[in-house]
């Protein structure tokens, strides 16, 4: 039988957490082979709310489930853990400065990042759900020097995802035969939603670009781009709660993808660590187009990015320029 896999899930009473747990104790993650031992962290106030979930998890008798730890405890949560996804964070309140919600989440991922560095398995792959998402990716890879800068990441999954739906919306093709859109950036509203590159696979087996087939610049370059920009906005409206279940699946994918390699010819996006590709400055955690395989990410290189895509990938590229001084002023 295989060993399990340790999952740490920060933020676990969470809404993302509630909708997570099940998807990862259910093979989801991982595969349908491979068992797991959740690791679930939350703060004291939500200890008893945590302690909840721990018993629905034990209700659903998931095969795959072979061992919950819910703590309060960052060291505890944090030993031995093969993955971390952390949806832990402070959220940002009606009439909160931005500086004071960063320097929340800076001193939380500064923290974070020891206790991984220190406890966590060696190769740990950490996926930062929590906003803001690149930046505090950026802090958790300072604060843990020892984890390599390949293992740590950001979601935009969730992003590239919604991304793929709005196409297969628009041109009422199966969601499963669009492919290679991009998300480039901030997982705000300045990131780049890019289809230059995407295709669909036609009925017939033939692969057709996406901008051929809409064949409508105009709403590709305005509408397409804010409704992909502003969807998390558009789900709180509706929900009056922000976007959790396909928040939690984009975490699945992005972690799936990542340990198990992205189909051939397929690319995801992921938040990580720039090496200035694109012209992107470096040192910045950025989305980009990636392949993965043997449990490493590679970027996507060579593809066209026209004058149009160079000023959004410039905008988003400055925000997190931004976002990391303001982080940084933080620490100080
Ligand atoms: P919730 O407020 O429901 O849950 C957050 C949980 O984190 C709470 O249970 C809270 O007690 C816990 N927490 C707070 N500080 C902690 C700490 N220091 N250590 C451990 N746990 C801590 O928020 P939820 O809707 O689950 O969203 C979680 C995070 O995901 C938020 O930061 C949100 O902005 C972010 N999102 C990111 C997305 C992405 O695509 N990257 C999309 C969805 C989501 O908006």
């Amino acid at each position: 039988a295989q060993e399990p896999v340790r999952v740490l899930v920060t933020g676990a009473a969470g809404q993302i957490g509630y909708a997570l747990v099940p998807m990862i104790a259910r093979g989801v993650l991982l595969g349908p082979n491979q068992p797991v031992i959740l690791h679930m962290l939350d703060i004291p106030p939500a200890a008893e709310s945590l302690n909840g979930v721990k018993m629905e998890l034990v209700d659903a008798a998931f095969p795959l489930l072979k061992g919950v730890v819910a703590t309060t405890d960052v060291v505890e949560a944090c030993t031995g853990v093969n993955i971390a996804i952390m949806v832990g964070g402070f959220p940002r309140k009606e009439g909160m400065e931005r500086k004071d919600v960063m320097s929340k989440n800076v001193s939380i991922y500064k923290a974070q990042a020891s206790a991984l560095e220190k406890h966590a398995a060696a190769n740990c792959k950490v996926l930062v759900v929590a906003n803001p998402a690149n930046t505090n990716a950026l802090i958790l890879k300072e604060f843990a020097p020892s984890i390599p800068e390949k293992n740590i990441s950001c979601l935009t999954r969730l992003d590239h995802n919604r991304a793929l739906g709005q196409i297969s919306e628009r041109l009422n093709v199966q969601v499963s035969e669009v492919k290679n859109v991009i998300i480039w950036g901030n997982h705000s509203s300045t990131q780049y939603p890019d289809v230059n590159h995407a295709t669909v696979k036609l009925p017939s087996g033939e692969e057709k670009s996406v901008r051929e087939l809409v064949a409508d610049d105009e709403w590709l370059n305005g509408e397409f781009i804010t409704t992909v920009q502003q969807r998390g906005a558009a789900i709180i409206k509706a929900r009056k709660l922000s976007s959790a279940l396909s928040a939690a699946s984009a975490a699945c994918d992005h972690i799936r993808d990542w340990v198990l390699g992205t189909p051939e010819g397929t690319w995801v996006s992921m938040g990580v660590y720039s090496d200035g590709s694109y012209n992107v400055p470096a040192g910045l955690i950025y989305s980009f187009p990636v392949t993965c395989r043997n449990g490493e990410w590679s970027i996507v290189q060579g593809l066209s990015v026209d004058e149009f895509s160079r000023k959004k990938l410039d905008l988003t590229a400055e925000e997190l320029t931004e976002e990391k001084a303001l982080a940084y002023s933080c620490l100080s």
